[in-house]
Parts: C-alpha cells; sequence; structure tokens
C-alpha cells in the first residue's frame, strides 16, 4: 500500500513538522506538557521520577525528528548500511547520553532547575538498559555510539529481552540473583506493531521436482512465532545523524492464541502456547564466556537472525537492484558466533526462495559477512548438537552440510596428502553427539575475521584457527583493537576532567578527535594544572566513598589508595590472586610493629562483578572476598592501612561513578586468556593507573603510554602451555607466599576454612590451571612496587597526566574507522549543514 501523503498536501505537513525544543522555555513547556498530558499528572503530583519521565519524552520529541530524517538520507542516499548483529547491547542509560550528543544539556539542566529539579537526581531515575553481561556486550553499546557520530549509516540488531542481565544481591556475603524486570517504563523504545515477521521452527524439508522440472525445496509445518521490531533511536554525538537500534520481541503468532480452545474451556494449553512463544525473548542468558548449548538459546539465536535478514532483504528487494549487488548494499558485522546462523539463514533465503544457483548465492553471502572473535577459551567456543540442531531446524542443518561438503572438498584439493587436515577443519565434529562447530561455520562463511586485541588476534592465528590461516591464506584474517566511547567514560563519567581538558585544548574537540588529548602532555609538569588534575581524582574518590559508605556502610578513607577490580567474576581473571594478595597484605600488616604500619600506605581494595548463576567457583570467589572483608575491615590492628569492599550489583551506571575514583585497577588475566578487556581502557583515560599482565590490550596500552607508567607483572602468553604442562606432570612447588596465605584460611581465619576448599585446591591439587602460584611472587612484589610510587604524589600525578594526553588511540570511533576501512567498505553518510541543529 502506497501510504505517502500525495504533493498538493505536503504543504501542510511542512508547516506542522514535529521540531520539539530549541530553547530553555520551549523545554520547559514541552515537559510541563508530557507532565500534564502524556503522564496525566501535575505540579501537585510530580517526584522525580515523574520528573524524569517527561523530561526524557520531550528529549526524546527532539531526537525522533533527526532520527526519522537521517533514515530518509540514508534511504535516498541508497548506499551502503552496516548491520551489526549482536545478541547483547549493554547501553546503560540514556537520557544523559541523548543531552549530550545532541547538544541539549544546559538547557536541560537549565529548564529543570527552573521546574524545581536537579539534573544528576533526575539522570540518576533511570533504570540501566542491562542487554548484555560484560565487555563483548558492552562493546557492542560502545560502538553504535561511534557509528552514530561518525555518520556511518548503520542498524543494531539485537533481542528485546523482557528480563536484562539479573541484579546481584549480597545476602550475607553471598551473591544473590534477582531480576530484572525492566520494562515498566521504557520511553526510548518505539514499538513497530506493524513491523513483524513470522519465524518458523520444527518441522519437515520436502525436496521435488517443479512443473519446469526444477528442483525445489520447502520447509514447512512446525511451529510459528511472531517477531515485533522495537526501535531505539541511537544519536550521534555533535551530529544530527540518529541510527537505529531495531531489538525483536517475540510473541504468539495470530491465532496460536487458540480462541476454539480458550472457548471450548481448554485455558491452560491456549495460555501455554502463548507463553511458549513469549518465552523465547523473555530472558537474556547469564552466561559470559561460557557456551551452555541450550534449546532456547538456539531458538533465541534462529529467531533473532531470521527476523533481522528478513528485515535486511526486504530493505534490499525495494531498491530493485540485482542479487550480485547484495553486498554493495550490505556489510553484515557478526559480534561473536552467535548470529552465525545469520549465514546460513541468507545462503537458504538466495537458494531456495529466490532461486539463485548455490555458488552465485554463496560468493553473494561471503561477500557480506564479517565475523569478530571475541576468545580463545575452549569452554566459550559455540557448539549446537546435531540431533538438537536437526530438530529444530532441519533445512538449515542440510545447507550447513552442504556448506561443509564444498569447503572440504576444496580443501583436499588444495591439500591432497593431508587426511588429518580435513577431520580437524570439518565445520561438523564426529563427535558422540555430532558437534556444529559454529567458530568454523563463521570463518568459512564470512570475508574477513578479526580479533580485538593484537595479541588476540595474533593469537587465534597460531592456535585455534590456524588451519584456517593456511587454507584461506593470511589476508582473510586481520585485527582491530577494541576502543571505548569518550563520550559517556570521559564526558558523562569525569564531568570535572573533561572540562579541565576542554579548558586547556580548546573545548570539547577531543570528544571527537581523541588523540588531541596529546596537547595535555605540556602540562605534565604544570604545578597549576597537576593540582586542579590531582583534586579531581580526590574529589571523584570522595564520591565513590559516599557510594561506599551508602551501600556497604563501611567508612574508607579518600587520601587511602584506591585499587579497584571491577569486572565479571572469573577464574581466568583471577580476581582469586586479587584476593589472596589482599590476605597476604593483611598477613603482612598483622606481623608489623606499629612503628613499621606508620610507613604504610594505605589501601582500599575494591571488587565488583556478577558471576555467573550455575559458575559455583566464581561464586566463592565473591564469598570470601566478603569474608575477608568483614575480618580485615573490623580489625582495630588495621584501621584504615587496609580496607576490603565488595561493591553489589555492578553495572554500567555504576562504572561511571567507579571507573574516575580508581588509583590503582587491576586487568590480572593469565597471559593469552583476556581478549583484549576494554575497563583497561577506561581507567587509564580517567587518571588512574593500572596493575596488568602482558594480556590483551594492556600490551597495546603499554606501547602507547609507556611502559614507565604501567605496573606490568607476570609470566608471558609464550610461556603459558609449559607452565601448565609442568604443573601436570611435575611436582607443583606452590609459592611460599601463597603457602601462608592458605595457610591463614585454611586456620579458619575467615570463617569456615570448607567453604574455600576448592579454591584452594584448584590451585594445590588440580594443576594450577591459571597460574596463580606461578605468577604470585611477581603480582606482590609488583604491588610493593606501587606503595612505593604512590608515595611520590606528583611523580604519580605527572604519570597519570601522560598516559592521558597518550590514550588517543583507545577511542573507539579509532575502532570503527578501521572496521569502515578494511572491513565493511563503508562510506559515511554526513548530514547537509542546513540540516544540523534546528
Ligand atoms: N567477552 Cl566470548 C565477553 O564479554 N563475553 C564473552 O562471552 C566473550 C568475550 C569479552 C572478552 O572477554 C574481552 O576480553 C573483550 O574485551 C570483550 O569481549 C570485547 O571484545
Amino acid at each position: 500500500v502506497e501510504a505517502s501523503i500525495p504533493e498538493p498536501q505536503r504543504e501542510a505537513w511542512k508547516k506542522f513538522q514535529a521540531k520539539g525544543f530549541t530553547n530553555k522555555e520551549e523545554f520547559e513547556r514541552e515537559v510541563v506538557r508530557h507532565v500534564e498530558t502524556t503522564l496525566a499528572r501535575s505540579m501537585f503530583n510530580c517526584d522525580e521520577t515523574a520528573a524524569y519521565a517527561a523530561a526524557s519524552l520531550a528529549l526524546r520529541d527532539r531526537l525522533i525528528t533527526q532520527w526519522n530524517r537521517t533514515q530518509q538520507r540514508q534511504t535516498f542516499a541508497d548506499g551502503k548500511r552496516v548491520y551489526y548483529l549482536s545478541l547483547e547491547f549493554l547501553m546503560g542509560r540514556a537520557l544523559d547520553n541523548a543531552m549530550l550528543n545532541i547538544g541539549a544539556k544546559d538547557i536541560a539542566k537549565d529548564g529543570l532547575a527552573d521546574l524545581g529539579f536537579r539534573i544528576e537526581d533526575i539522570i540518576s531515575q533511570e533504570h540501566d538498559a542491562a542487554l548484555g553481561n560484560g565487555g563483548l556486550g558492552r562493546l557492542a553499546a560502545c560502538f553504535l555510539d561511534s557509528m552514530a557520530s561518525l555518520n556511518i549509516p548503520a542498524w543494531g540488531y539485537g533481542l528485546r529481552y523482557r528480563y536484562g542481565i539479573f541484579k546481584q544481591e549480597i545476602v550475607d556475603g553471598y551473591q544473590v540473583e534477582v531480576p530484572d524486570y525492566w520494562l515498566d517504563f521504557n520511553p526510548w523504545e518505539f514499538p513497530r506493531h506493524d513491523i513483524v515477521v513470522d519465524i518458523q521452527f520444527y518441522g519437515n524439508v520436502r525436496k521435488y521436482q517443479n512443473e519446469q522440472g526444477k528442483n525445489v525445496i520447502t520447509w514447512d509445518g512446525g511451529e510459528v512465532v511472531q517477531a515485533v521490531a522495537y526501535d531505539v533511536p541511537i544519536p550521534g554525538y555533535d551530529t544530527v545523524s540518529t541510527n537505529n537500534m531495531r531489538l525483536w520481541s517475540s510473541k504468539a503468532a495470530s491465532g496460536e492464541f487458540d480462541f476454539q480452545k480458550f472457548n471450548s474451556g481448554d485455558y491452560e494449553s491456549s495460555v501455554a502456547d502463548q507463553q511458549r512463544a513469549e518465552t523465547i525473548s523473555a530472558v537474556l542468558y547469564p552466561n559470559d564466556n561460557l557456551d551452555r548449548g541450550k534449546e532456547l538459546r538456539l531458538k533465541q539465536q534462529y529467531f533473532w537472525v531470521a527476523a533481522s535478514l528478513y528485515d535486511i532483504v526486504r530493505r534490499f528487494k525495494k531498491s530493485k537492484r540485482a542479487w550480485v549487488e547484495f553486498s554493495d548494499q550490505v556489510a553484515i558485522q557478526l559480534n561473536d558466533t552467535h548470529p552465525t546462523l545469520a549465514i546460513v539463514e541468507l545462503q537458504r533465503i538466495l537458494i531456495d526462495l529466490e532461486g539463485l544457483e548455490w555458488d552465485e548465492a554463496w560468493s553473494i553471502v561471503t561477500k557480506t559477512f564479517g565475523y569478530t572473535n571475541h576468545t580463545v577459551l575452549p569452554e566459550a567456543l559455540e557448539k549446537w548438537s546435531v540431533p538438537l540442531f536437526q530438530n529444530l531446524l532441519p533445512r538449515h542443518l542440510q545447507i550447513i552440510y552442504d556448506i561443509n561438503l564444498y569447503f572440504l572438498q576444496t580443501v583436499e584439493r588444495k591439500f591432497p596428502k593431508e587426511r588429518e587436515l580435513l577431520g580437524r577443519v570439518s565445520i561438523i565434529e564426529e563427535s558422540q553427539p555430532k558437534m556444529i562447530r559454529m567458530a568454523y561455520l563463521a570463518i568459512v562463511g564470512s570475508h574477513k575475521v578479526n580479533g580485538v586485541a593484537e595479541l588476540h588476534s595474533d593469537l587465534i592465528k597460531t592456535t585455534i584457527f590456524k588451519d584456517f590461516v593456511r587454507i584461506f591464506g593470511p589476508d582473510n584474517f586481520t585485527n582491530v583493537t577494541n576502543g571505548i566511547t569518550p563520550r559517556r567514560w570521559l564526558h558523562q563519567a569525569n564531568p570535572r576532567l573533561s572540562e579541565l581538558i576542554a579548558s586547556k585544548t580548546g573545548g570539547l574537540d577531543f570528544l571527537k578527535d581523541l588523540n588531541i588529548l596529546n596537547e595535555l602532555e605540556k602540562f605534565v609538569d604544570d604545578k597549576e594544572f597537576k593540582k586542579e588534575w590531582a583534586e579531581i581524582k580526590y574529589a571523584n574518590k570522595v564520591r565513590l566513598a559516599k557510594h561506599i559508605k551508602t551501600t556497604t556502610g563501611v567508612t574508607v578513607n579518600p587520601s587511602a589508595l584506591f585499587d579497584i577490580q571491577v569486572k565479571r567474576i572469573h577464574e581466568y581473571k583471577r580476581q582469586q590472586m586479587n584476593i589472596f594478595g589482599v590476605i597476604h597484605r593483611y598477613l603482612t600488616i598483622k606481623a608489623m610493629t606499629p612503628e613499621e604500619r606508620k610507613k604504610l600506605a594505605p589501601r582500599v581494595s575494591i571488587f565488583g562483578g556478577k558471576a555467573a548463576p550455575g559458575y559455583w567457583m566464581a561464586k566463592t570467589i565473591i564469598h570470601l572476598i566478603n569474608q575477608v572483608g568483614s575480618v580485615v575491615n573490623n580489625d582495630k590492628d588495621v584501621g584504615d592501612l587496609l580496607k576490603v569492599i565488595f561493591l553489589e550489583d555492578y553495572n554500567v551506571s555504576k562504572a561511571e561513578i567507579i571507573v574516575p575514583a580508581s588509583d590503582i585497577s587491576e586487568h590480572i588475566s593469565t597471559a593469552g586468556t583476556e581478549a583484549s578487556g576494554t575497563s583497561n581502557m577506561k581507567f587509564v583515560l580517567n587518571g588512574g593507573l593500572i596493575i596488568g599482565t602482558c594480556d590483551g590490550a594492556n600490551i597495546e596500552i603499554t606501547r602507547e603510554i609507556g611502559e614507565n607508567n604501567i605496573f606490568l607483572f607476570g609470566n608471558l602468553a609464550e610461556d603459558v602451555e609449559d607452565l601448565r604442562h609442568a604443573h601436570t606432570y611435575g611436582a607443583h612447588n606452590l609459592d611460599p607466599d601463597l603457602a601462608k596465605v592458605f595457610d591463614a584460611i585454611k586456620a579458619n581465619t575467615f570463617g569456615d576454612a570448607g567453604s574455600f576448599g576448592a579454591l584452594v585446591s584448584a590451585i594445590e591439587d588440580h594443576g594450577d590451571y591459571y597460574l596463580v602460584s606461578d605468577d604470585f611472587h611477581s603480582y606482590i612484589q609488583t604491588q610493593a612496587l606501587v606503595d612505593e610510587a604512590y608515595k611520590d604524589q606528583d611523580e604519580w600525578v605527572s604519570k597519570t597526566i601522560l598516559s592521558v594526553s597518550r590514550m588517543g588511540f583507545f577511542s573507539s570511533d579509532r575502532c570503527i574507522n578501521e572496521y569502515a576501512e578494511t572491513i565493511w567498505n563503508v562510506e559515511p553518510l554526513v548530514p547537509e549543514p542546513q540540516e544540523r541543529n534546528g
């Protein structure tokens, strides 16, 4: 149906085009209007929640105008678009970011003040959009911000989970999970009830010849579920470009809620059908760096991928181009292997529905996709059991077998004498049951595979994917080092530091070109500047100390060294090594004379992070941290010299308070296990130093900021394998300092030693897979260097200024430009000057 307004009537539309507000008075008028009409409240009944709602609605009206125009402009330009497929988007709060990006923060601040509210209080009313687990999901969120800011036509595609990552409560020192129902009021999403896609599962495949004698394959029967689109506008910083994030929500197909059943009294089964459909997008799987192979997860993946591809293909078909031009119009990036089925689905659409020949279709497919790998951990590499897959997606399994067959044939032709090679690289693992190796499928179906930091990209080429480098050649494998958005992670999180930088570098341009930070280098010895710099850090520590007081009841001294490790709890990230180090420090303090204690630098050890609900060892680490805290924090001998804090429910909005407050942060994974890490970048950008291993992006951070400005320790990735081998076959010599720590634990110093038996014996008896004992001495020594360095505050502050000045490389804008040039081949679409602001 033609839905466009005829030419003669368009004048009327233009006259009444939505404008939103352009000044303070208009903003206030819009807020009051939303309070009174949209929310049906009044000034006698307007709390901060209502003010948040109304302010957001006013903001979003502006956003929506920009967003519509951007979409029109992109459609009209008819150029290439990027589609970023991610099962996770860890967005955090939207209001502050929207105000900043559209340049309305000052107006909103003054307007809200006129109406009786402080902007900070209003911002903090918002519930985090927490549709992700950790780094992978937050990376996707930073990428959306950068793509919009760089005017790159791009859509994010994801799932609209009803429940995001669980909220963490700490009860008696243990993690308790509470559901995160976040959709009560969400002004940032627009339901598109007219954009609905039927998604099919199960059923049967039939093959027959049609009247023209052509082989036709159909897939029918089974279950149908509807995907409904919800759109979220993604504003760019200092540009009117506003991209789209489309999240799919599942619901029963019309007719699925069976009124016949309902009327005949079979309420239960009619309701059950509906619930089964809605379950698909109900909850985010809470695992980080772990694959569990659950059928519902596979259903989520196909549901999301099929709806997204239907949408993308429909948009392409509107342009009436030939199929060979598909990859000139469409670049699809796979954020890890979760959306790998998109490769199979596009091949299915092209051959089964559009009638293309296999080879022609496959060439289009491989030109379209790029695959980003985020881990080398074997337990995180996705595999699907063939029987499970066959039942859910029978036609897709056939296509995977065909892809594999053609692939193995080319391998055989190229390496005729290497019989074992075929088994090693086969997409199908010949196990019991057979498994589909999703990473292999992603490689075979993409034109570029990338890792997320230099070391990681080298490792995938020399270990898990080395056979594929021989097969496809090295050009198919590349590196794009991760980045972070300076808008959220500097300006929003640390407004005073941003202001100081702006005052010295000529305004906020550094938020668009982070290399401008270089100009700070000339202030490393500037007394006045250093004083302001240090004051800002102190103020940020005071802010965190307040948060610690209100959430844990513990008083910490803001002058102490703040040592922070916040990230998902995982054995490879080695929070256990950190807490063992804290225990070592505690034992050392206890053994000191009062005189010796006076020379010691006071420290606050701060931890935060969620454990996957089924990850028992990670939960034990949280328990130990809390037990150590309750002993140390109440020990009169220790006083301010050491405090141990576990911050409940670490998330994006809490990170915005925590990150600017560190003196030292810890990035201490076993070398070779952390693909990149991104919080390392955030902490340094906010004037903290880091202690870390030679792993992930720590290596490139060192290269950029200089090795005098980072505390590196521990074994190198290249030695890890041999060390592990030695544990298995030789006597494992426990580090003597670590042995004392274990003795203290075993003596019930931190409560019942039995609770922590598994943590200790993983190291003492079970091979110490993460090399905690091997690295412990080096870790303790390096922490002592940190203590020493911190005593020279003047030098310390210079190091932090120098580091910040050299962090330009880690902007996600740089990172997105690399993707755009080397993988997507896509150009920015810059709005016309008259379109900007207004
Ligand atoms: N990452 Cl495979 C996750 O956050 N979750 C995952 O399931 C996988 C990876 C992280 C990875 O551990 C970090 O080192 C990276 O910095 C991050 O992805 C973004 O690339």
